[in-house]
């Protein structure tokens, strides 16, 4: 483990390498207890640079000897690298032996166990933790890989690239050896050792070339492989359809691990996923499950091209791989939806994470740029920042150029640097150059700053009608974070009569046809545009689709936001509406002493839209779920999180009531009669009839009402598909039900032997609306189950970090979840360090709490720092947290 203060590193201290590896011969002798490693790297000195000693990155190994050109050199260990003098000629062969000790890894990174099999993990720097090597993503070589194991205990060897040769070995071993054609980065190396067995499909590509895909999972989960397995296609097809980007690999195989610190992985050829992103039954995973499984199947399979084929040359430059994979993956999962609405509903999810994960982070201690400047510890900076903002960075551009110029500028990126680590400046050059007269490339420099800059920037809309002149004159204003200039924003806008019909959008000095969208660029602080030929009052609709990552203040009133929660045309805002409806309702309650009585105008207006005869069933699901309180938090200062919730709980009580006869019939007109599957067409049912029968079994705690909990009690029993018997459960465990405890249990008893259906029956409970502390005891008892262990990531996450994003369960007034907080990040940061930092960023926010949680976090988080021990990922977060 790296321990305490690591340095600082900084993008400007950028250099490149001294020495270039170009070919790595690796053999792998695979143990359990003890593996060894056998590397012979061919290396060039960089004669660009003056000639300096060879440091070599190792971490955790155990050294047996050095030779170069096969003779035995002295070496020294410095700062934690293997140093070795110069050789003297520009060109030799470096040999390196040792051994690691895969059982004992328990941060899954490098190799490490995980039930009987041996698994990789190299992105970021765990390759270093494997052998000594330049473990950095601009040095590219060729490798190739000999693995010799245990025949029974490890069936299944395999590496990046194609399978060379295999045969038996004496004593009942046997080897594989793997040749990978593309130079890659060591962060894309793999190996797996493990029995294991694979579903297979062969796909002809258009250039008329067949491939093989392999999945491969445990013996007895191979039924559940389908999913993945057609959304491995589907992504072949997309990406081939799309950005003419083939897969160029005659072998390309997914392999499902139990243990893993992340979603997945993309190793050139072998991408190792988790495999709560691998594995559905209707059964045994949820809609939403089934979603997640295809986008991030699409994202690794995308990363072939963007981060594979083109990599970062150093990690301040995650972004270009992993926010442009973003915006692929999301553009992938719009276009699998087959409808407008569909497209808006999978928007609507994509917006919602942004501003819930994010924007908190922008405004917290890890606030960083999309291309971060400097860091301790590179596992702290798979941030929603860097994904999920810099995919927004990427869509902008996209919105900027439009879809023609933006497959221009993805060819002309790959033409100029197929094969190359490079920059993030290098994409935004190639998609401003490829679109010489767009905004992009007049203003590449203002919007390259949203590369650089922190901070969520705001917007103010005010628009002024002139009767007379019978127009509209809108002024933009953008506030940036102090110290930040002014940034591009792509500003998509339409007007609405007070009817609800849209205008025609005519600027002053324009003639010829106007249409009823467009899209306004500001690249300065203020922007005033005026509208002309129009009859009456309008409302605005701004930042449609999400056009901008930014928080919007237009100003608009409730009549407004009536209007546009009615007629939008953009469902993206349609759905807005409901939510600042609801959110300005929710702030009030909070800042009030007194329970705030909801007000008729805004449940009517929610009953229209659950009534409505054309909206999709998902959207309404969404329209009528209120604000996350985490994205409420966000929206306030001097957070009380006790006084929030209670008001949302209210809120929710009295929509439960109010609309409970629109309940009862929204549960009964969205049942889905047909087989399951899970497209659209049905999961928007089933949500919007979960969350009907969420309401109606939350109101029988009013009503006394009996009979909606033994609908949930029955649907828990009899469902036939997870998305329903979950809804069912979730019912009664959030409306804290007499019949939840016998539900719980028997759900228990039905899945034990189901790791990924397990997590749910923990996250369920620990995400469960508190209620005078019993979610905060269940949490504490579930520490306790024998099924939890804080050893696999999946069960830690299910509990734990559900737990700490549960407002009233984690912010208790009487501090003792805080306590508890530092109790487990210590716990589990002797564990598994990226584990733990990331639980521990769940007190980021903590200066902006209210006082008497203020004083009590700060307590816990210094406690946290005074530990002896702290990971330097752990030290990075507590450290930030109390700067
Ligand atoms: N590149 C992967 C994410 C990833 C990052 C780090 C990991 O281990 C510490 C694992 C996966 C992706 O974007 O999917
Ligand atoms: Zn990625």
């Amino acid at each position: 483990m790296r321990e305490g203060a690591s340095p600082l590193i900084q993008r400007s201290d950028y250099q490149a390498p001294a020495y270039w590896i170009r070919t790595a011969d690796l053999t792998f002798d695979l143990d359990g207890a003890k593996t060894i490693v056998a590397s012979k790297l061919q290396i060039e000195r960089n004669t660009d640079l003056p000639v300096q000693a060879l440091r070599l990155h190792g971490e955790d190994l155990n050294l047996l000897r050095v030779l170069i050109d096969g003779q035995s050199v002295s070496f020294r260990h410095e700062d934690g690298l293997l140093v070795l003098d110069a050789p003297e000629a520009n060109s030799f062969v470096l040999e390196i032996r040792n051994t690691i000790a895969p059982e004992k890894n328990t941060q899954l990174s490098g190799l490490y166990a995980s039930g009987s099999g041996l698994f990789t993990q190299c992105e970021a720097e765990g390759f270093r933790r494997i052998t000594y090597f330049l473990d950095r993503p601009d040095v590219m070589a060729v490798y190739s890989v000999t693995l010799r194991a245990d025949k029974k205990k490890f069936p299944v060897l395999l590496s990046n690239g194609n399978l060379v040769e295999q045969g038996d070995l004496d004593a009942g071993r046997h080897y594989a050896k793997w040749s990978d054609p593309f130079p890659k980065p060591s962060y894309l190396f793999a190996v797996v050792a493990a029995d294991l067995v694979a579903r297979e499909q062969w796909v002809r590509t258009r250039s008329g070339k067949d491939h093989l895909l392999q999945i491969f999972v445990k013996r007895g989960d191979l039924e559940k492989t389908e999913h993945a397995m057609n959304s491995l296609i589907a992504s072949i097809v997309w990406d081939e359809a799309r950005f003419k980007l083939p897969l160029d690999l005659e072998r390309f195989m997914i392999v499902a691990v139990d243990d893993f610190n992340m979603g997945a992985m993309e190793n050139k050829g072998l991408n190792l996923f988790n495999t709560k992103y691998v594995l559905a039954t209707p059964a045994t995973a949820t809609d939403a499950d089934f979603d997640g499984i295809e986008s991030v199947v699409a994202h690794e399979y995308f990363h072939n091209w963007t981060g594979n084929r083109i990599t970062c040359r150093d990690w301040f430059q995650l972004s270009l791989k992993e926010g442009l994979t973003v915006f692929r993956d999301q553009e992938f999962s719009r276009d699998m939806t087959g409808s407008a609405s569909a497209r808006a509903v999978c928007r609507i999810g994509d917006v919602r994470r942004l501003r819930e994960v994010q924007f908190a982070e922008d405004a917290g201690p890890m606030a960083h740029p999309v291309r971060p400047e400097a860091y301790q510890a590179i596992d702290n900076f798979y941030t929603a920042t860097v994904y999920e903002k810099g995919a927004e960075v990427v869509r902008m551009m996209h919105t900027l150029v439009g879809r023609e110029g933006f497959a221009a500028g993805m060819a002309l990126y790959f033409q100029r640097h197929d094969g190359q680590a490079v920059t993030c400046d290098d994409f935004a050059q190639a998609m401003a150059d490829a679109n010489p007269s767009s905004h992009l490339a007049t203003s590449l420099d203002v919007f390259k700053r949203w590369y650089a800059q922190a901070g969520t920037p705001r917007l103010t809309a005010r628009g002024e009608f002139n009767a007379e002149a019978g127009s509209y004159t809108l002024t933009l204003r953008q506030h940036s974070t102090p110290g930040a200039a002014p940034q591009l924003l792509p500003v998509s806008v339409a007007l609405f009569g007070r009817d609800g019909s849209a205008q025609p959008l005519q600027l002053a000095h324009e003639s010829g046809a106007a249409g009823t969208e467009r899209v306004l660029v500001m690249t300065r602080a203020e922007h005033r545009f005026t509208f002309t030929g129009l009859t009456g009052e309008v409302v605005p609709s701004l930042l449609r689709d999400f056009s901008a990552p930014v928080v919007l203040d237009d100003g608009l009133s409730d009549a407004d936001l009536l209007v546009l929660l009615a007629h939008d045309t953009d469902a993206f805002n349609r759905w807005e509406a409901s939510q600042r409806l609801a959110t300005s309702r929710l702030l009030a309650a909070a800042a009030s002493s007194q329970p705030t009585a909801v007000d008729a105008a805004y449940v009517q207006a929610l009953r229209s839209v659950l009534r409505h005869p054309d909206l999709d069933p998902a959207f309404k699901d969404l329209a009528l779920t209120l604000p996350s309180a985490r994205f409420l938090m966000e929206a306030m200062e001097g957070v009380d999180p006790q006084a929030l919730h209670a008001a949302r709980e209210h809120l929710l009580d009295q929509l439960a009531e109010q609309l409970h006869e629109d309940w009862a019939w929204a549960w009964t007109a969205h049942q889905v009669r047909e087989g399951y599957s899970p497209v659209p067409a049905q999961s928007g049912r089933r949500a919007l009839a979960n969350l009907a029968l969420a309401m109606l079994v939350r109101d029988a705690r009013r009503s006394g009402d009996t009979v909606w909990p033994g609908r949930a009690y029955q649907r828990c029993k009899d469902a036939t598909n997870m998305t329903d018997r979950l809804g069912a459960l979730t019912a009664l465990v959030y409306a804290h039900a007499e019949l939840a405890e016998p539900a719980l249990q028997r759900f228990h008893a039905q899945f034990q032997h189901d790791p990924l259906v397990l997590d749910k029956w923990f996250m369920l409970q620990a995400g469960a609306p508190e209620r005078d502390g019993k979610v905060f005891a269940r949490v504490r008892q579930l520490l306790q189950h024998p099924d939890f262990t804080l050893n696999n990531p999946n069960r830690a996450r299910a509990l734990l970090f559900t737990w700490d994003t549960n407002p009233a369960a984690f912010h208790r007034s009487d501090a003792a979840g805080y306590v508890l907080w530092a109790e487990k990040v210590l716990e589990m940061d002797s564990v598994n360090p990226q584990l733990a930092s990331r639980f521990a960023r769940g007190l980021d926010r903590w200066r902006n709490l209210a006082e008497t949680y203020r004083n009590a976090a700060r307590e816990a988080i210094s406690r946290v720092a005074a530990a002896p021990k702290l990971s330097s990922d752990a030290r990075e977060i507590i450290d930030r947290a109390l700067q």
